[in-house]
């Protein structure tokens, strides 16, 4: 049976491609999304790709994801950085988790170091613009295969 993947991408993510291409790329949230739900449909996977810029919006979707969805792929944006209640939930439903960064966290500022994701996700893909989107659902392969 078909997989499906929750994808959650979090504030100001809808902004991308119109403004810091320099950082963050010249594609758009909706180029991201054709490209992943492309290559997932070509491994067998579903994606549902969702952003919001409201953190309790988003705790909502991962509550929600059990027993709908077998992984979810989050970019939390600056949730990533200060969100105990994006942790818990994926925490609560324990549905397996890639998280994704396009820029590297670690190469900028001090304060986006920490990830309250990472303790509670399989692992991290951070870096590689929006072709790090195309590497989570490689990793989801191979988690729920
Ligand atoms: O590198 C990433 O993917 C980030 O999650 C992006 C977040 C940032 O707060 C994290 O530290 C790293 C910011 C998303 C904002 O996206 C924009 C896109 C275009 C223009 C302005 C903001």
């Amino acid at each position: 049976m078909t997989k499906s993947i929750l994808v959650i991408n979090g504030p100001n993510l809808n902004l991308l491609g119109t403004r810091e291409p320099d950082i963050y790329g010249a594609e758009t949230l909706a180029d991201i999304k054709d490209r992943m739900t492309e290559k997932a449909a070509s491994l067998d996977l579903e994606v549902d790709f969702r952003q919001s810029n409201i953190e309790g919006e988003i705790v909502g979707w991962i509550q929600d994801a059990r027993g709908r969805h077998d992984a979810i792929v989050i970019n939390a944006g600056a949730l990533t950085h200060t969100s105990v209640a994006i942790m818990d939930a994926l925490l609560a439903v324990g549905i397996p988790t890639v998280e994704v960064h396009l820029s590297n966290i670690f190469k900028r500022e001090e304060f986006r170091h920490h990830s309250y994701i990472s303790s509670v996700a399989v692992g991290m893909i951070t870096g590689f613009g929006s072709a790090g989107y195309l590497m989570a659902v490689d990793a989801v392969k191979n988690i729920v295969k």
